[in-house]
């Protein structure tokens, strides 16, 4: 419909209830809920980022540090931040964000405000900052730069009293006002987790506040945003259904915040704005360790991770630690590329072309027409009248094209609407439409994977919209298919189990613990160990627990660990042990022992437990035994 013919039709839109701007256009959909600011807009833009683990923790070996660590520990030989940047370039990213304070204290920089710091560090004789390096080296590739700062702080001798919070102001500070522009600022919920010792109430609004008052674009990540959110683990998945709006009234980051299933899913009704960011490592732990260098996460698991978070309406953070040298290790920067490869070759060839009708178009003006699809402009987009919240946009190709994936895009400015919808696709031997698939957001991008289909048509069907649907983006792709690869099964039975027996917990089901299997989580009374029998004497270097893989699992999180070669006499190996940040990432633990130990006996005493169950959960136990 040419524009002449919609001015012609004024007065008939006017009748319809439609509001006419000046120049005779038809107005726009009034925006749903609650909307992205500009900067948050920016930001879900950016899609995919990386996360830098570094830290006194890549040299000690452990998730969390305990503050006490000798500064002197971090002395990377040959650190390249450029290399780093390189790296996130080449592999699609667009911002990094590093762990300039991690729970240990320890600042990446010499700040003012701590004795704990590279300065004390033999690093470049303690006159270098690794955050104007990053920082320096963002500007160069042209990427982002963002910064994590934990609150929880176990080095500092203020930490517990309320000048910490002023402490902590001064120490934001100096990373948001000497490094130029910081896209994403990490806050780090856990505040003392397991330590039973200092607690410290943080004044959130005094940090936000902080933060916007020296980098007002900043998108401040937490448990409640307010900029963006966890998504409630800490594996690479959001909620299937996914809306960016939450209710953050009466949460708080950590502990007090929405229950996973929010953090996961977002609120349908939400009241702000909190976009999910799903944030997960390439390896096994977010720090490096030599331990995992052969268990970077397989490409068929990243590609699955991306249509699980970039494809559900989240952004990726992918973490990818460097090693001691303060370089990225050869296995992780070979997979991103092989992933950077596979996101290009899937998405290179948009399929979609042809005649597209929509059953309704907002004013039956040309402005909204369903054609806007397919063009490149963010902002046209396909709408209907006010008042029509179902409807579908059919697509009629010029030959049969065989494909497997769908992406959409929701028109976020004015708000998230899409609730529910499916695809049907034309049967050309039946002559009848066939279901493909169903889901229910859409959001900023959503990715359908369905079986390959061969046809000529494809029909979207919204079911079920809060307001009336507006979509500006309708592609199909034809993909290779990345098989996972390595799942923890496989790890598990290259174990020789045989002559094992647990001899507690006694009861039905139990065996299911050693037998290798990482599969259901057997239950047991907090009061029990687990007693393995090896059947013989065995040389041992350490040993894994798998507890049950959800955050609201009741897992150990304190353990004693004790050996024996008859079952009598004990030594005790851990006493009162941690399983670092099992609460948020519950995978398998590996435990080294200090020395390697001799024993035909192993028991694993809970201490205490993630919540407060009267019984915890076990996947797997075993031991490693020493080379
Ligand atoms: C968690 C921390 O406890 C982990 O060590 C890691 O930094 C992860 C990204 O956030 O809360």
């Amino acid at each position: 419909m040419k524009k002449s013919k919609i001015c012609n039709l004024g007065a008939a839109f006017t009748l319809c209830g439609f509001l006419l701007s000046c120049n005779n256009q038809v107005a726009p959909p009034a925006p749903f809920g609650v909307l992205p600011s500009e900067h948050q807009l920016v930001w879900q833009k950016m899609e995919y980022n990386m996360f830098i683990h570094f830290g006194p923790n890549t040299f000690t070996d452990v998730e969390w540090g305990n503050g006490k660590e000798n500064p002197k520990v971090f002395n990377p030989s040959a650190v390249d931040c450029r290399q780093w940047a390189a790296v996130a370039k080449a592999a699609g990213m667009k911002g990094i964000v590093i762990t300039a304070k991690h729970h240990d204290g320890f600042c990446l920089w010499p700040s003012n405000f701590s004795t704990h710091t590279v300065r004390e560090s033999p690093w470049k004789d303690g006159k270098g900052d690794l955050l104007k390096e990053l920082s320096d080296a963002c500007k160069e590739y042209g990427l982002k730069f963002g910064v994590y700062l934990s609150p929880w702080d176990q080095n500092h001798p203020a930490y517990g009293t309320p000048t910490y919070n002023d402490i902590f102001v001064n120490t934001l500070t100096e990373v948001l006002t000497n490094y130029g522009e910081v896209f994403e600022q990490w806050f780090d919920g856990a505040n003392g987790e397991g330590h039973g010792g200092k607690n410290q109430v943080y004044d959130w609004d005094l940090f936000n506040n902080t933060v916007y008052s020296h980098q007002p674009q900043a998108v401040i990540f937490s448990d409640v945003g307010p900029g963006c959110r966890w998504v409630g683990n800490e594996q690479g998945h959001v909620g299937e259904t996914n809306w960016s709006r939450l209710d953050i009234e009466g949460y708080e980051p950590g502990a007090k915040g929405p229950n996973p299933d929010s953090l996961n899913m977002g609120n349908i009704n939400g009241a702000d704005w909190v976009p999910a960011e799903t944030n997960t490592s390439i390896r096994p732990g977010w720090f490096y360790s030599p331990s995992t260098d052969d268990k970077v996460k397989s490409l068929g698991k990243l590609m699955d991770i991306y249509y699980t978070s970039v494809g559900r309406n989240s952004t990726l953070l992918l973490n990818v630690p460097p090693d001691k040298t303060g370089r990225i290790h050869p296995n992780d920067s070979t997979r991103l590329m092989e992933l950077r490869r596979a996101i290009d070759e899937s998405f290179k060839d948009n399929l979609a072309e042809g005649t597209l009708t929509a059953s309704a178009t907002r004013g039956n003006s040309e402005q909204y027409a369903v054609t806007n699809l397919f063009d490149d402009s963010y902002d046209s987009y396909w709408t209907t009248n006010d008042e029509v919240l179902t409807a579908s946009v059919e697509l009629t190709m010029g030959t049969l094209k065989t494909f497997n994936r769908l992406l959409l895009q929701e028109y976020i400015p004015l708000g998230q609407r899409v609730a529910a919808f499916n695809v049907e696709y034309w049967n050309t031997e039946k002559s009848e439409w066939n279901l493909l698939t169903e889901a229910t957001t859409i959001g900023y991008k959503r990715i359908l994977r369905f079986p390959s289909v061969t046809t000529n048509r494809i029909k979207i069907n919204i079911t079920n919209s809060l307001a009336c649907p507006i979509l500006n983006k309708l592609e199909i792709y034809n993909t290779p298919e990345y098989p996972l690869g390595g799942s923890d099964d496989a790890v598990y039975s290259q174990i020789s189990r045989s002559g094992w027996t647990l001899l507690t917990p006694v009861m039905e089901g139990a065996d299911k613990i050693i037998d290798g299997k990482a599969d259901a989580p057997v239950t047991v009374s907090r009061t029990e160990a687990l007693l393995l029998d090896l059947g013989e004497i065995t040389e041992l270097s350490g040993f894994y627990y798998t507890p049950q893989n959800h955050v609201t699992a009741a897992n150990i999180q304190r353990y004693n660990i004790l050996s024996s070669t008859d079952n009598q006499s004990w030594i005790r190996l851990k006493e009162n042990e941690l399983f670092n940040n099992i609460r948020n990432n519950p995978i398998r633990q590996d435990v080294s022992f200090s020395k390697t130990v001799k024993a035909r006996y192993i028991k694993l005493e809970p201490v205490e437990l993630t919540n407060q169950a009267d019984a915890y959960a076990v996947v797997e136990l075993g031991v490693i035994k020493a080379k």
